[in-house]
């Protein structure tokens, strides 16, 4: 039985893709899609590579010096009040659409399932975007990577969960739409439920997602029937 809903929120909840960056098609030849996916990779590889050092940096500092390199390999040349600027978008990051929706249609099931967020963000960073967004009414709790000082996939970042909540890892579902962060849950107990709005290609790992959506809005119709 699911008792707990634990949310990723990059590419998960939020959509990097709705952050403008200031681009000028003739400085490169990379579109702003494809920028946004490159930075996105940077800051995680960033983050393992932390993580594997047994080192940490907070998840925001990452994502600035990953958006420096990124601009920097693509020839955009971004001025410092530029980069402090997409800095300040980053605190901004808009929902999927689907999300408001799905979150109001689990705070309706009968019995009272728990929502929280688990995110590689730093703790004040990720409150901000989340009240932001206005949805912080629907999660109990918001617990992040730098209690533990490792980034997620590392086993003691979903540890940081049971921590909080007298529930065990297999009474936890992972709600994401990034699939290591699905191979992470797994390889610690949790019942996993990727989010796959694109239709994107499954990886060649081991653990693969228990549920596979489109949408937010579809996880009801697992707690329904439990
Ligand atoms: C998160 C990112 C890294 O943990 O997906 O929210």
């Amino acid at each position: 039985v699911i008792r707990g809903l634990i949310f990723d929120v990059f590419n998960t909840l939020v959509d990097l893709q709705s952050i403008e960056i200031p681009y000028d098609s003739s400085e490169t030849t990379i579109n702003s899609q494809e920028l946004i996916a490159s930075w996105y990779a940077k800051q995680l590889e960033y983050s393992w590579l932390l993580t594997l050092m047994n080192r940490y940096e907070p998840f925001s500092h990452i994502a600035r010096n990953a958006l420096i390199y990124t601009s920097r390999t693509f020839g955009l040349k971004l001025s410092s009040e530029q980069i402090a600027n997409i800095m300040y978008a980053r605190l901004n990051i808009g929902l999927f659409p689907d999300v408001e929706e799905g979150l109001v249609k689990l705070q309706e099931l009968d019995h009272k399932i728990s929502l929280c967020i688990l995110s590689n963000g730093e703790k004040h960073y990720i409150n901000t975007l989340i009240s932001n967004n206005d949805i912080q009414k629907y999660f109990d709790q918001i617990i992040s990577a730098e209690e533990a000082k490792k980034y997620k996939p590392s086993p003691e970042v979903y540890f940081l969960v049971l921590r909080k909540k007298k529930i065990t890892l297999s009474e936890l579902m992972l709600v994401s739409s990034n699939l290591w962060d699905i191979a992470g849950a797994k390889n610690v107990g949790m019942v996993t439920c990727w989010i796959n709005r694109k239709s994107s290609a499954t990886e060649e790992l081991e653990f693969k997602p228990d549920y596979v959506f489109s949408s937010i809005t579809d996880i009801k119709s697992i707690l329904i029937r439990q």
